[in-house]
């Protein structure tokens, strides 16, 4: 088996065993941080690879169309991975992205930028899903319990979180985090992220969307308000409530 394959099937499997396991950890911020980082872990050590995509490039049309999917999997998601083991050559490393990014410098530009690229793309991904069919898509459960609770409703929320991704000048992603069981919306610029030290929103990432133009411009251009009101048709609220329970 090839060794990419090989160590893919490897991590799945972590991935099932962690998702089980850290249910019984204290909550935290540095638990759901943990937990964060041992269940989205799906790279070990270098060189690492580029995980597939968890559904096909077409997948999450009419919202976000196949060209901009591929382009953005394919060479971008795969550029950080390059450029990330270029950074770490001739250099040991053991760590997995989720612990480099943890553990990054402000000054270590390829490992804050690249380390960052992959394990937010890892994590958008998989925080979408497809909705062919544009059924109304709400969140439920304990993360909307959670959402009424921090914003006041749902719509309320989403105003906000709108906002965030609007107003993030140039580059960059938003976020909703819990920090100590609390929920929080907040912006980064380029690829830095929650779990980053200096970050100025910290905590648990539960939902991400990236606003950077390679992400919409295809289909959207400047208009990056028609992205986001798009976007929401395929967030993927069951993951973001099994990363809330976690
Ligand atoms: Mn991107």
């Amino acid at each position: 088996m090839e060794k990419s394959r090989r160590d893919f099937l490897k991590k799945s499997a972590i991935f099932s065993i962690g998702s089980l396991a850290v249910g019984a950890l204290s909550a935290n911020t540095n638990s759901e941080i943990e937990n964060t980082i041992q269940q989205l872990e799906i790279m070990g050590s270098t060189p690492f690879v580029l995980n597939p995509l968890p559904y096909s490039y077409d997948a999450l049309e009419p919202f976000i169309d196949k060209q901009t999917m591929e382009i953005h999997h394919s060479k971008h998601h795969q550029a950080y991975v390059n450029n990330l083991n270029k950074a770490l050559e001739g250099k040991p490393n053991e760590k997995s992205v989720g612990e480099l990014i943890k553990g990054i410098k402000e000054h270590d530009a390829a490992i804050r930028n690249n380390g960052g690229g992959i394990y937010n793309h890892d994590l958008f991904w998989k925080l979408m899903r497809p909705n062919k069919d544009a059924v109304v898509n709400l969140p439920s459960g304990k993360v909307l319990d959670a959402i009424n609770a921090s914003f006041g409703s749902f719509e309320e929320f989403k105003k906000l979180f709108s906002e965030a991704a609007t107003k993030r000048f140039g580059s960059g992603w938003s976020w909703l985090v819990m920090e100590n069981k609390k929920l929080v919306i907040g912006s980064t610029a380029n690829q830095d992220n929650p779990l980053m030290s200096f970050s100025e929103v910290k905590g648990k990432p539960i939902l991400a969307l990236d606003v950077w133009e390679h992400a919409y411009y295809l289909k959207y251009q400047n208009k990056r308000a028609d992205y986001i009101n798009a976007w929401w048709n395929v967030v993927n609220w069951e993951k973001v409530n099994e990363l809330f329970s976690l």
